[in-house]
């Protein structure tokens, strides 16, 4: 008061000062105020990592509580996602029509989704950035809960911590449902998977790995599809994230999912139909991976994954076939980007089942898990599987598949005779292509290609591992998974060399079937294995030992 008068303007003073104090009002509010996630990601906030004190949403106060000793697990640049940022901008990777096509989606009430999330000892800064991005790039009345599983991770305060994270983080923003799981003993993804989406309430259950970062409007395209035909499971195009560089790559939308006869994802090329564009969703045998969407209620009557497949693998692949047999379809769905870490190797331990030390414990695992899909849906096909696969026939099961052959009964699913004729062609065109296939044997010993491919050894048939070869019906063509002919090379000498289209590479490669000799067509002489380590060419002799060799599996002709 005393300056104003000495200004001798008391009004306009009066003014200033009441101004001034309510600015200080409203700043305090607002710092007290929990601000919500769009006026976080709106001011930028979210990119800052280098705060200190007691600002909960500072993030690398939060990786900073992580459990030292566990970086031998990630497989990835972990000093580069922690500093990378809670969340960043990513290269938009969709075709551009993607964006301004109109979107015709049904209301949140009758169409939302719950995720779900599954990890067993991930990086805290991977986590946290694989879960703001699908809070920032997801409508918020289409994301009706978030189900996130911890499996058994050893970094033991990371639910705690991420838990109070998030109260701040969301702060007034209602509606989102969260659900944290905590399984005490590691459980593996499959049953935290099918945990999680038990207890969900949201139309439309979605599994995410997690070290993803999604993309812009990943979310709309997957919901149009959902909404159109709730049969359908569907997929997005999932762009790689380089685990060195954390750089983020443009995802194949040429490419659909499918899997051998060993039970192994492939991807397959597709082909475009007559006016069918790439940015189209397509139909596909199996999911692009283990990111995939439908609808919770329609999961869960399947039986959700297979509950007897342990620890990581196949389950995609066993719902897949399961779908597609029982009234389902999948397809991918190109608008919808989802970004992933493909990693090299398995980031964690599988608990060991057997004592085949043959087999590693991941190998053990995909193999038991293999062998059930094997035994729950490939009817008379498996013998195709146990003839790639033959140290399957070794795992013990727990069960017969009575339950499934039972519920493939009532839900009226088609025989595999079907998805091979309907769904995949691809997989057909190999049995078709066959004339026998599997370990190659004379008399104790098994023609083996090492890892260097090119060097040919006789081993002992017990081994696991050993080549798998295909005798191809219409070329003679005697040829390994890695597309490699047998044929005889100058001199004679047996050799392995990539499969030859035609021409004299292919001529060189070509095998006649006489009973169980091998006769090569070009010189007509005799695959031979006379001194039990080599094999070489020689007259052919009808009751030579030595020239008999059997396929694990003759196809009928
Ligand atoms: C691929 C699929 C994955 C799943 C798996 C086979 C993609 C992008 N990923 O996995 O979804 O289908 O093949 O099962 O297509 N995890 C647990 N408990 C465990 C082991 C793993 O929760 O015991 C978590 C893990 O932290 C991750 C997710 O499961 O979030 C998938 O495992 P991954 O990333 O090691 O396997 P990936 O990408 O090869
Ligand atoms: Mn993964």
């Amino acid at each position: 008061m005393f300056a104003c008068r000495r200004y001798g303007r008391p009004r306009r003073c009066i003014f200033y000062i009441f101004a001034f104090v309510i600015s200080q009002l409203v700043f305090i509010l607002i710092l007290l105020r929990n601000e919500s996630y769009d006026d976080l990601l709106a001011s930028g906030q979210l990119h800052r990592n280098n705060d200190s004190g007691k600002n909960y949403l500072d993030w690398s106060e939060f990786i900073s509580h992580r459990r030292k000793g566990l970086e031998v697990y990630y497989q990835y640049n972990l000093h580069l996602s922690d500093t990378l940022g809670v969340i960043r901008k990513l290269p938009s990777t969709r075709h551009c029509s993607c964006d301004s096509r109109p979107r015709n989606l049904p209301p949140p009430s009758s169409c939302n989704v719950s995720v779900v999330i599954s990890f067993h000892n991930e990086a805290r800064s991977m986590l946290l950035r694989t879960i703001v991005s699908l809070l920032s790039r997801t409508p918020k009345e289409y994301l009706h809960e978030l189900i996130i599983v911890d499996d058994g991770s050893e970094d033991v305060t990371l639910l705690d911590d991420l838990r109070r994270w998030m109260d701040v983080f969301l702060g007034t923003r209602d509606r989102l449902g969260l659900i944290f799981l905590v399984n005490q003993e590691r459980m593996g993804l499959i049953w935290s998977r099918n945990r999680g989406a038990l207890l969900a309430s949201g139309h439309h259950v979605l599994f995410l790995d997690s070290h993803c970062e999604v993309n812009e409007g990943w979310l709309e395209p997957l919901l149009e599809r959902l909404a159109q035909d709730p049969n359908l499971a569907v997929s997005p195009i999932l762009d790689p994230i380089d685990p060195k560089t954390l750089s983020y790559r443009r995802g194949n939308e040429m490419l659909k999912g499918g899997f051998d006869w060993s039970l192994h994802f492939h991807w397959l090329r597709r082909r475009l139909a007559n006016q069918e564009l790439p940015e189209m969703p397509y139909k596909s045998p199996a999911f692009a991976g283990g990111v995939l969407m439908m609808s919770r209620d329609w999961f869960l009557k399947l039986g959700g994954f297979n509950a007897y497949l342990k620890i990581w693998g196949g389950e995609s692949i066993e719902l897949a076939i399961k779908l597609w047999l029982c009234g389902g379809q999948i397809e991918i769905v190109p608008c919808s980007r989802i970004g992933h870490i493909f990693r090299r190797r398995h980031a964690f331990d599988f608990p060991p089942h057997l004592d085949d030390h043959q087999l590693s414990s991941a190998q053990e695992t995909y193999l038991h898990n293999s062998k059930i899909i094997a035994e729950s849906w490939l009817d008379e096909y498996k013998s195709m599987f146990y003839a790639l696969r033959p140290a399957a026939r070794r795992i013990p099961l727990a069960h017969t598949y009575d339950e499934m052959r039972q519920l493939r009964g009532e839900w009226q699913c088609h025989p595999f005779e079907w998805y091979l004729r309907h769904v995949s062609p691809e997989l057909r065109m190999h049995f078709d292509e066959l004339a026998a296939t599997g370990t190659l044997r004379n008399e104790d010993r098994c023609l083996h290609a090492t890892h260097k491919d090119s060097d040919l050894i006789l081993v002992s048939c017990h081994l696991s591992d050993i080549t798998q070869w295909r005798m191809l019906r219409s070329s003679g063509q005697l040829s390994t998974q890695r597309e490699l002919c047998l044929g005889v090379a100058i001199g004679r000498r047996i050799a392995l060399a990539p499969c030859g289209r035609n021409g004299t590479a292919r001529m060189a490669q070509q095998w006649l079937r006489r009973g169980t000799h091998l006769l090569h067509a070009e010189t007509h002489l005799c695959l031979d294995n006379p001194l039990k380590d080599r094999l070489e060419l020689s007259p052919c002799r009808s009751q030579a030992v030595s020239q008999s060799f059997q396929f694990a599996l003759e196809m009928e002709s």
